[in-house]
């Protein structure tokens, strides 16, 4: 157990900066029978425990914001079991996603899910948000890949299936229950996993386009005519200056297109000719640059990738993590600018995101901070006019981040009260005492 004030502050605060709570202690356990004797003891003196991996989580569910005990799951290591043929492997869930996908790859696989914050992120925190990424296009979200968890439930059990069996029809599916569930029903331990088919040769594109119309009715082209793609990420041009800006690297599409869209796509085969006769086809594009080697792939990604870090100078931003319906993508883009401007016309907004499975990311800087509000979008009269857009185009308040503390209470919008009524009952059985992750996902009654 820690309690070194310094040590306790970089678990006190999260990515943005935009939360910030405190902790008496970070409990850092090895093992998932010493995870079980933390939950057992903390359930026994009521106390309430927020789990918490690399920390890179974006809707302050990871960090304690109301004084809990903060689990660190770092030490939660170890990736054993690989299966070579049924290309499966074990990791402890403090690993980091950049140390799966690497054994992945030492093991003639390749781990499906990518994401920028690879290099901290951790597999158990992934899987307890359901993390998405730059490729859920071809492989889905983390769900997807994962057949079976070890995990310390809010009641102290353990529960542990790691046979990595793909067919298992044996009642609930308790790994698919505990993907996405926030750290509010138990701590995950270690994670089965399933990988897909090392990488071939791969193509990148980045691609300029007049609107975001075009971008959208390209990506439909692209996937039925390339069924290697595997990302489609949209890029517009207020979001490039400022990537150029912050970074000092000259963009590559010059003069900056309204529009990009980064898209790329892995084989064997090679989808190289495939991908330069589906754009030869086209319409609507207006310039594009191709890489088929590393070093280039990652200059073409660069204006894509460095968004959030860049976005992360101007100030602590207001993150809304949205989905919406493919035939309403266009409008939303197009309109959305104005529905924050109606709110505050002095903040600016950057949209950017996953483009092939409608995922936009909308970040406003320049309005007033959230703090002492514990980040409740609830208060936050730009995520009122926002999500509730969202809302009405059939999309979701959370596409891939969660709903942390910062969406609990817009979840009642989005979810009917059915659904809240199961997630409640859910949460009651798994966590009687209400210690695991009390303010995350679900508001107080
Ligand atoms: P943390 O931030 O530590 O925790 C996140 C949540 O999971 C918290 O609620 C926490 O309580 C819970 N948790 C963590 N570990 C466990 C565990 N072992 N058991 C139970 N609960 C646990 N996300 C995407 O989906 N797609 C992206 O493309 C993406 N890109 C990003 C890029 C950048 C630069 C950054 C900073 C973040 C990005 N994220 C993205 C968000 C973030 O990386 C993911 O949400 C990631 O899954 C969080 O992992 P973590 O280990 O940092 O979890
Ligand atoms: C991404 O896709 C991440 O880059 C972060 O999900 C999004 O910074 C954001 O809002
Ligand atoms: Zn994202």
């Amino acid at each position: 157990m820690v309690v070194d004030p310094d040590v306790l502050a970089s678990h006190e605060v999260d990515w943005t900066g935009g939360f910030v709570g405190s902790t008496p202690a970070v409990v850092r356990p090895a093992t998932t029978d010493q995870v079980a004797e933390v939950v057992r003891a903390c359930r026994r003196d009521r106390i309430a425990l927020v789990p918490q991996g690399g920390n890179t989580g974006l809707v302050g569910g990871g960090v304690p914001l109301a004084g809990e005990v903060v689990l660190s799951t770092r030490r939660l290591v170890g990736i054993s079991d690989i299966d070579g043929d049924a290309g499966q492997l074990t990791a402890g869930a403090g690993e980091t996603l950049a140390a799966v996908q690497s054994a992945a790859v030492r093991a003639g696989w390749r781990y499906g899910v990518d994401l920028a914050a690879r290099d901290s992120a951790t597999i158990g925190g992934t899987v307890a948000t359901n993390a998405g990424g730059l490729r859920v296009l071809r492989h889905g979200a983390t769900r997807r890949q994962v057949l079976g968890v070890e995990a310390v439930l809010g009641t102290g059990d353990v529960v542990s299936r790691l046979g990595g069996l793909v067919k298992d029809n044996t009642g609930y599916d308790l790994a698919g229950l505990l993907c996405g569930s926030e750290g509010t029903l138990g701590v995950v331990t270690r994670v089965r996993l399933a990988l897909v088919p090392a990488a071939g040769p791969s193509v990148t594109a980045l691609i300029g386009l007049a609107t975001v119309g075009d971008a959208v009715a390209l990506v439909g082209h692209l996937r039925r005519a390339v069924p290697a793609l595997e990302a489609a990420e949209l890029v517009l041009a207020d979001g490039a200056r400022l990537v150029a800006d912050q970074t000092g690297v000259a963009p590559i599409l010059d003069p900056v297109p309204p529009v990009q869209v980064v898209v790329e796509a892995v084989g064997p085969p090679d989808p190289t000719e495939a991908l330069a006769a589906a754009l030869d086809t086209a319409p609507g594009v207006t310039a594009v640059a191709v890489a088929t080697e590393a070093a280039r792939a990652a200059a073409l990604w660069h204006v894509r990738e460095a968004h959030t870090e860049a976005i992360a100078r101007l100030g602590v931003p207001h993150k809304y993590d949205v989905t919406v319906p493919a035939s309403r993508l266009a409008r939303f883009v197009d309109e959305v600018p104005s529905v924050v401007a109606d709110v505050d016309p002095t903040a600016s907004i950057w949209v950017f995101g996953h483009l092939g499975d409608g995922n936009m990311h909308l970040n406003v800087t320049g309005a007033p901070s959230r703090a002492g509000s514990g980040g409740e979008a609830a208060l936050d009269p730009i995520a009122d006019a926002v999500l509730a857009r969202v809302v009405a185009d059939g999309g979701s308040i959370s596409a891939e981040h969660g709903v942390g503390t910062a969406k609990r209470t817009w979840l009642l919008r989005d979810r009917s009260a059915g659904d809240i009524a199961a997630m409640r009952a859910i949460k009651a059985a798994l966590d009687p005492d209400g210690i695991m992750n009390p303010n995350v996902l679900l508001a107080p009654d």
